[in-house]
């Protein structure tokens, strides 16, 4: 099966630059989105679509051996779409339609209308029982197949995160990763203000997960972590990403007022100098 050959950390930096650009544009030209909850996320979906761990083959995009990846906090949609269309499931120019009337790129990710989603998601809570649905598939079938599953630190708010934390160690998903985006904001403000979880490594843990904590905008600690959790097979695994959310332009966010700046593209003016900064 296809993996992408870009390997190097440099490359991988690289590629997460021309993600961040896809980003930016796309949400400024749709006059909406959720840029900065996508850029939080770039290091993370970067790495496995281009770092070697995900196996997949745009040509196939159903192949039943292939890995997963499931991007249960849907609305970062923008980051999922620019790393499909660099891994040649459609054409980059169709990044520009996002959102508009037509185009498959709907403001949530639409599983029956874009090759290489595996799930409609956006009603947070759900990737994580949807991704143990596909671990327990693979498993049933004889595939090694690895399930991904990236899940926002506001949406862990939702009890069904943590009905399916549990049902994931009852059996023993080695198959599965969950990677938690902890950017510490959700839609109405802190993470630690609306519901604090912490200690968020010792209570996974305590549900029987392998868990590590880690710099998510890292490029170096996330392929690290990644390599860690896929050499783990007799336990589900979980990531927890510590990053910014809006990372890569904070800059040009810290302008704005508004560090959350979530689900507001940024204006012509400001987008232009995000892209100076991103060159
Ligand atoms: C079930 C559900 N409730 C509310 C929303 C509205 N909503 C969209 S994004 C968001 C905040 C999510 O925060 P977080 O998971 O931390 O993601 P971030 O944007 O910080 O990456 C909310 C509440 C939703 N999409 N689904
Ligand atoms: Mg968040």
């Amino acid at each position: 099966m296809a993996v992408a050959s870009t390997t190097s950390i440099d490359e991988l930096k690289e590629k997460a630059k021309t993600l961040r650009r896809h980003i930016v544009r796309m949400t400024t030209e749709a006059g909406s989105g959720h840029p900065s909850s996508s850029l939080s996320a770039v290091e993370v979906v970067t790495a496995l679509y281009f770092g070697g761990f995900l196996r997949y083959d745009p040509q196939q995009p159903r192949k039943p051996d292939r890995d997963r990846f499931i991007l249960s906090k849907g609305h970062a949609a923008p980051v999922l779409y620019a790393a499909l269309a660099e891994a040649g499931y459609f054409p980059v120019e169709d990044l520009m339609t996002l959102r508009k009337l037509g185009s498959p790129l709907e403001g949530h990710p639409n599983y029956k209308r874009l090759p290489g989603i595996e799930a409609s998601t956006g009603s947070l809570g759900q990737g994580l029982s949807i991704g143990i649905g596909h671990a327990l598939a693979v498993r049933l079938d004889g595939y090694d197949a690895r399930v991904y599953v990236m899940i926002g630190d506001g949406e862990m708010d939702e009890g069904q995160v943590w009905e399916a934390l549990a049902a994931a160690n009852k059996y023993r998903l080695g198959n599965l990763t969950a990677i938690i985006d902890q950017n510490g904001y959700q839609q109405t403000g802190a993470t630690k203000d609306v519901l604090d979880l912490t200690p968020l490594d010792e209570k996974i843990r305590a549900f029987g997960w392998h868990v590590q904590t880690i710099n998510g905008n890292c490029m170096e600690s996330v392929v690290a972590a990644l390599d860690a959790a896929r050499k783990v097979t007799d336990r589900p695994t979980c990531i927890i990403a510590q990053t910014k959310k809006g990372f890569g332009i904070l800059d040009v966010l810290q302008e704005t007022g508004d560090v959350n700046f979530h689900g507001k593209p940024l204006p012509p003016d400001l987008a232009e100098k995000a892209l100076e900064v991103l060159k």
